[in-house]
């Protein structure tokens, strides 16, 4: 049913661009309701803007209080332009002509968890009715302005977000959302499945908002694509996703009709369409797909059409892409127009009652606006980047020392006898594998998940037997897609899982890395620390396989993990390490929500020995529960050496010890080996610590010359210490790896550490250590 208006606003039209188009909507939104005269009392043919029918689901009330929204949301858009007009406001992308969206604000409930599109501001404006005191406007307000007292960001950005609303921040990064909520949609009922808590009802859905460009970004075809390879599995998958299609993307069109051929017959996702201008239609649709979704608990794709009022944003200038012709058709299509007209011809409310409705919307906004401007910003670069990475560190060791049942863990391991502290050293795969049965134990909401992790336990192994342990439900293989692993991950931990999810191999992270970069890490901040979704990524990586070459398993680059604000880096070098650091690293995601990535060296996985064949010098025992190794604590090996400090991690860790003992025996240099564990943050004061130490250091850094981890050593020995240290560095040269034996030429090696070593120490330096030891 078509419910455009089809009659042009009354009102005289100015072309001039320099008269903002917020301006000339409003004023054809008034003249529009002065000049009504009920189509019926002038005996016009019913069709457009036909009152509401008896069988409506509509209710008449329903209708008064989405309309009622929709003029909130509108005036909230006029006000963003007025307050950026005079520099008070910093955000222009609105809701405009999307205002139907309130419909689903009005089916869904609150606990509904959201996460919406930069246009769902009707939706907001209707669901918060149904969280009294909320005051919608002014937290919008608020926001707009960015003021501190922005309650669901504190001032860092225009998010839509809300805490007793379940809307999680989302600000206006196109499709990156999408991964996460089917992370959130699967999560509900895998939780449901083990019988652990969830924070919203069992039955809830997800709710998921984005424009009709967006399902085109290779991270929403993947979300959709793992709803329905779930679905297709027979796994309930509770997601609304909501497509807002105003047929354009900033300035690019979508083909005519390309949503509902691409969605309208895909199979995994059930398709509904809506008229998004007329609110009869888009209740109706709306309401169908919500109650679908919640009963079938299966992923539905609802359609709404809409249009773009006010332009891409306050700045975008849409002539330059659109005739005045397209700009007036898609005005006279406003829904705030049609809504007004089913109200009128409804009998529901007069023309005056729909102007002074409008009118006392618009002073709510504007007073809301002016009390929103007076209220402070964020003051200092320490308040801006207080929720970024929250830290409790005595929390935190507690909870990493904390003991799980003896009882569960006798019934995993197999009996007393079979406890794995009580067995033979081990090398690292090993004893990660056996550091994983105990988290699993101890996190009932643990969940360990990644390409071939299940039964065949994992490329290397490392997660062998945890599946016939944990079952299923804990422990999947998820389909070959980074992106949604790190999705499903964000979802778990909104869903208060913990989850662990694997990366195969470094490599294949940069794939996915904005799931990480520009929505894990970026959740504490945006929310002002009130949202969180912690987890500890395993990420099996770093060069010198043997054996298996090659740039993508062995890739050494970590530039892309080093700058993302807030993510923890640790790499263990060995196995009881490796054990003690992951237990510190689930302590930080469950007391701070933090997210972790835990670079697991591959070439060191089934290393048994150091010096010399079967010393058993890698070898180690498993760590008993309670022990744990904090954020930041370095290991110090030969920390009597005087000489030289050589400050690594992981192979770097290896072979330095190795040459540390080349070093000593063939050329009496004395050098201390210091295994950094964690880098990042990097412990700054261990660093300047060991370094002033010797006064003389060599970084071994696996990572490339540009961005790995010794530019970031070497910059802060250089603001520190000044002359007090000289320093030098060994690095990967800025290639990928090659293949077989050629790798070695691009990487450092041992030869390479005591060479470095040796040349770093001056000649007279190197005389003098020599004349003092022989
Ligand atoms: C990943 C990404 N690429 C590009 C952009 C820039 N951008 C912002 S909105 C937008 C168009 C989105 O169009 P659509 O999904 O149809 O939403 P609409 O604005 O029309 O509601 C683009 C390209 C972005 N925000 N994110
Ligand atoms: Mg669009």
């Amino acid at each position: 049913m078509n419910r455009l208006i089809d009659s042009p606003p009354a009102v005289e039209r100015t072309r001039k661009f320099n008269l903002n188009r917020a301006q000339v909507v409003d004023e054809n939104f008034t003249a529009f309701v002065r000049g009504w005269v009920s189509k019926a009392a002038a005996g016009a043919p019913p069709g457009q803007s036909d009152p509401i029918q008896r069988d409506s689901r509509l209710t008449c009330r329903e209708a008064i209080e989405l309309f009622e929204s929709q003029i909130i949301c509108r005036h909230q858009d006029v006000a963003s332009r007025e307050m950026r007009a005079r520099n008070e406001g910093f955000y222009t992308i609105g809701s405009a002509g999307h205002e139907g969206n309130a419909v689903v604000g009005r089916l869904t409930r609150h606990t509904d968890i959201a996460f919406l599109h930069y246009r769902s501001g009707a939706f907001l404006a209707e669901r918060a009715r149904k969280v009294p005191p909320l005051d919608f406007v002014k937290d919008t307000m608020l926001s707009f302005a960015a003021s501190s007292a922005d309650p669901i960001s504190g001032g860092r950005h225009k998010v839509w977000g809300s805490v007793p609303m379940w809307v999680p921040p989302q600000t206006s990064t196109i499709a990156s959302h999408l991964p996460k909520s089917v992370g959130t949609a699967l999560s509900i009922p895998r939780a449901r499945r083990l019988g652990l808590p969830l924070p919203i009802p069992h039955d809830s859905i997800v709710v998921c908002s984005f424009g009709d460009a967006t399902v085109n970004h290779a991270v929403a075809q993947t979300a959709f694509n793992v709803a329905a390879r779930s679905a297709h599995q027979r796994l309930p998958v509770p997601i609304l996703f909501v497509c807002e299609d105003n047929g354009i993307g900033i300035s690019v069109e979508t083909p005519p009709d390309w949503i509902e051929a691409a969605f309208g017959n895909r199979h995994g996702l059930t398709y509904f369409q809506g008229n998004g201008l007329d609110l009869v239609d888009a209740f109706e649709a709306t309401a169908q797909a919500v109650e679908f979704c919640r009963q079938r608990q299966s992923p539905v794709f609802l359609h709404l059409r809409v249009v773009r009022l006010l332009g891409h944003a306050g700045s975008d200038a849409e002539t330059e892409y659109h005739t005045w012709e397209q700009i007036e058709a898609a005005e006279a299509k406003d829904p705030l127009l049609s809504s007004a007209a089913l109200l009128l011809s409804s009998y529901l409310l007069t023309p005056d009652a729909v102007l002074e409705m409008y009118e006392q919307a618009r002073s709510r906004v504007r007073a809301a606006a002016e009390y929103a401007v007076t209220t402070p910003k964020l003051g200092s670069a320490s308040k801006i980047m207080a929720p970024l990475a929250p830290c409790r560190p005595d929390a935190i060791l507690a909870e990493a020392r904390r003991l799980s049942p003896h009882e569960q863990r006798i019934k995993v391991f197999g009996g007393e006898q079979a406890l794995p502290e009580l067995g033979q050293p081990r090398h690292m795969a090993a004893l990660i594998n056996l550091g994983l049965h105990d988290l699993l134990i101890k996190y009932p909401e643990a969940l360990l998940f990644g390409e071939d992790v299940a039964k065949k336990g994992g490329v290397y192994h490392v997660t062998t037997g945890l599946y016939a342990k944990f079952g299923a439900g804990r422990v999947f293989n998820t389909l070959l897609d980074e992106t949604s692993i790190l999705g499903i991950a964000i979802g778990a931990g909104h869903m208060g899982l913990l989850p662990i999810p694997e990366i195969q191999y470094l490599a294949y992270y940069h794939n996915a890395e904005d799931q990480i970069r520009g929505e894990a890490c970026s959740l504490q901040y945006f929310s002002n620390d009130q949202y969180r979704n912690p987890m500890v990524i395993r990420i099996q990586g770093w060069g010198y396989q043997k054996g298996f070459g090659g740039h993508f398993h062995n890739d050494n680059s970590i530039a892309a993990l080093r700058d993302v604000p807030g993510l923890i880096v640790a790499t263990p070098a060995r196995g009881d390490d490796a054990v003690k650091m992951m237990r510190t690293c689930m302590a930080m995601a469950k007391v701070d929500g933090r997210v972790i990535a835990f670079i697991e060296p591959i070439a060191l996985y089934m290393t048994k020995d150091l010096h010399v064949p079967k010393d058993g010098g890698w070898s180690f025992a498993y760590p008993p529960p309670g022990e744990a190794i904090p954020l930041g604590e370095a290991a110090v090996h030969h920390p009597e050496a005087g000489d030289l400090t050589i400050l690594t991690f992981a192979n770097g860790t290896y072979m330095s010890l190795r040459a540390a003992r080349t070093l000593r025996d063939e050329h009496k240099i004395s050098a201390r080996v210091v295994d950094l564990r964690w880098l990042n943050p990097l412990n700054e004061a261990v660093i300047v610590e060991q370094a002033t130490a010797t006064g003389r250091v060599l970084v071994v850094d696996e990572g490339r010359r540009t961005g790995g981890i010794a530019e970031s050593i070497l910059a802060l020995l250089y603001e520190s210490c000044g002359d007090r240290v000289k320093a030098a560095r060994l690095n990967a040269k800025d290639t990928y790896i090659p293949l077989g034996p050629a790798a070695d030429l691009v990487m450092p090696t041992e030869r390479d550490i005591v060479q470095q070593a040796i040349a770093h120490l001056s000649r007279k330096s190197v005389k003098k250590v020599l004349g003092r030891n022989t």
